[in-house]
């Protein structure tokens, strides 16, 4: 056990209870020809966050924690994507397309992948979501209770979207929810300022927020 300098105030670490969730750090979002930039957004904002990350996972997989990842994809026929999310807003290509690299957020494709830097080693859980939420049509609630998890890390893209939704997520599920500020990003610099803000206000109402040298200080001490 060890206490995290985190917001709004101190989290009590349990390591033998504790996952990291990585959310989402995949091509789609982080590279030119993927989702995030069909979207119109400043892809490169992803990219920074990518050794910190790295830094994170390596220091949950030194101390023998689990790491989880997550990937936004849906199937190849298209089954679990709604129209409501595919027909959402009007991208330069949509969701199940053929892109520059592969056909756009479907499993098995190369853009959907984990980032190289990031990729998930044997062993570790791998959750495809269909949705921003990892709860939300997945087995990641049976997984984190065969696991005993009751502590959940966060890092991941993006702090607003498919971060926040699962943090929210898990905190309704019963999970104490740190959300590792410098290992996450948006495309939006206010708004990941304000998730954050959002996350810890109200006595820590969604969860806590610290950064990552905050978070491997508290492994260092478990
Ligand atoms: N667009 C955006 O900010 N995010 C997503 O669509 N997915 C995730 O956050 N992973």
């Amino acid at each position: 056990m060890a206490e995290i300098a985190a917001q709004p105030f101190n989290f009590t670490f349990r390591p033998e209870t504790t996952a990291l969730i990585v959310i989402d750090m995949q091509r789609d979002f982080a590279e030119q020809g993927g989702f995030g930039a069909s979207l119109g957004n400043d892809v490169s904002r992803v990219t920074k966050i990518v050794p910190t990350v790295k830094r994170l996972i390596e220091g949950f997989r030194a101390a023998g924690l689990p790491v989880i990842h997550t990937m936004e994809c849906h199937r190849p026929d298209l089954s679990d994507l709604p129209p409501a999310k595919r027909n959402r807003g009007n991208p330069t290509i949509r969701i199940g397309d053929a892109g520059p690299m592969g056909r756009v957020l479907i499993a098995g494709e190369s853009g959907t992948a984990i980032l190289d830097a990031l990729a998930p080693v044997d062993g570790e859980l791998v959750i495809e979501k269909p949705g921003k939420g990892a709860f939300y049509a997945t087995s990641l609630g049976e997984d984190l209770k065969r696991m005993g998890i009751a502590q959940l890390v966060f890092a991941g893209v993006t702090t607003e979207v498919c971060v926040q939704t699962t943090m929210r997520e898990a905190n309704d599920r019963g999970y104490e929810c740190l959300l590792a500020e410098d290992a996450t990003e948006s495309y939006f610099a206010a708004f990941k300022q304000a998730a954050i803000e959002m996350i810890r206000a109200q006595g820590a109402i969604v969860g806590w927020t610290a950064t990552t040298d905050q978070v491997l200080e508290g492994i260092a001490h478990a």
